[in-house]
């Protein structure tokens, strides 16, 4: 068989659905993984280079702009740019979606965040990349539930780079050798353990609603343990290896939560139902929300599903 590059098993994964079969969609996937390459160089790169600290400028969220932030957000710009089917790619550091092609060549809406966890970058803690597809032919245009994506994936920046990605059949994981600028390969159909491990930042557990408070007490001495790195990505990579759940609920300065829906949550939630996994809002399924801005926040709870349950049991208390 031998090494199965993410190109070939995407192109693969492609051959076997008639109606995505035109490499159109392939095209468009390769473009990201190239950027994730070139974003995983400069991660890499960071300390070595001046590209690490901020710019100076704030973004739409009034959070400082770190340069990798800047350059990773450039970098799937221009990958993507030249794709020809990518008709509008939006991305958590640009105020505005931008339209690429206004026509029916454009029949694919790109949605990311380019470097999710930035404020890890100076400690050469673990960062992201996240991303989720849509498709325009049903006449959408960014906002679209996530239960219409067509594809989601992260890559992680951590002691090996990582990437997983769903195209609605199952959880795929890659590693990058960086001897020959590949990803490879590592997992199929990957399923979340269950795993009693849970990922939150308790330093909020005073602002938290009561059920998540309840929840928090009543792991003490069941056995958990608690991780978590302050990067979405990092932690949802670690839950789908390990198991467990996730959760960053409403807080006092969060009243809607602090993740993004459309290029955060969806993505996260896509991966999770395919690994077997729930993600919720709390109230509803991730995926079923409808979105009414393009930085609409959320709160989320996600993981493996009886894990999710148990949350959900002292949130309806
Ligand atoms: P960041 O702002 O550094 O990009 O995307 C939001 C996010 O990171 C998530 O990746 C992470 O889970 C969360 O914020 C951490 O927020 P807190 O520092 O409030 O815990």
């Amino acid at each position: 068989m031998g090494v199965i590059t993410i190109d070939r098993h995407i192109i693969e994964q492609q051959s076997k659905i008639p109606t995505t079969a035109s490499g159109q969609f392939s095209w468009l996937l390769c473009g990201i993984t190239l950027a994730c390459r070139m974003i995983a160089s400069h991660v890499r790169h960071a300390g070595l280079a001046d590209i690490v600290g901020a710019t100076g400028e704030t973004n739409i969220h009034g959070e400082e702009v770190q340069k990798l932030d800047d350059a990773a957000n450039r970098i799937l710009q221009e990958c993507l740019g030249y794709r020809g089917n990518v008709g509008i790619i939006a991305s958590e550091e640009d105020d505005e979606p931008i339209v690429i092609e206004e026509g029916e060549d454009g029949r694919y809406v790109v949605l990311f965040d380019p470097l999710d966890g930035s404020g890890n970058i100076d400690s050469a803690m673990p960062v992201g990349t996240i991303f989720s597809v849509l498709d325009r032919q049903g006449g959408g245009g960014a906002l679209q539930p996530g239960c219409q994506q067509v594809a989601a994936g992260y890559v992680v920046y951590g002691s090996s780079t990582v990437l997983a990605y769903t195209t609605g059949e199952g959880v795929h994981m890659f590693t990058l050798d960086p001897s020959i600028g590949a990803f490879v390969l590592a997992r199929e159909r990957v399923t979340i353990p269950e795993g009693k491990v849970y990922s939150i930042n308790e330093a909020y557990y005073r602002d938290f609603p009561k059920g998540y408070r309840d929840w928090l007490d009543w792991t003490k001495g069941e056995g958990y343990k608690a991780r978590f790195h302050g990067a979405l990505v990092a932690d949802f990579h670690r839950l789908l290896v390990d198991g467990g759940v996730f959760a960053y609920p409403e807080t006092g300065k969060h009243p809607k939560g602090k993740l993004r829906l459309l290029y955060e949550a969806n993505p996260v939630a896509f991966l999770a139902e395919q690994a077997g996994g729930k993600a919720t809002d709390g109230e509803v399924p991730i995926m079923s929300k409808r979105p009414t801005a393009l930085h609409e926040r959320t709160p989320l709870l996600v993981g493996h599903a009886s894990q999710v349950d148990t949350v959900q049991r002292f949130l309806a208390t």
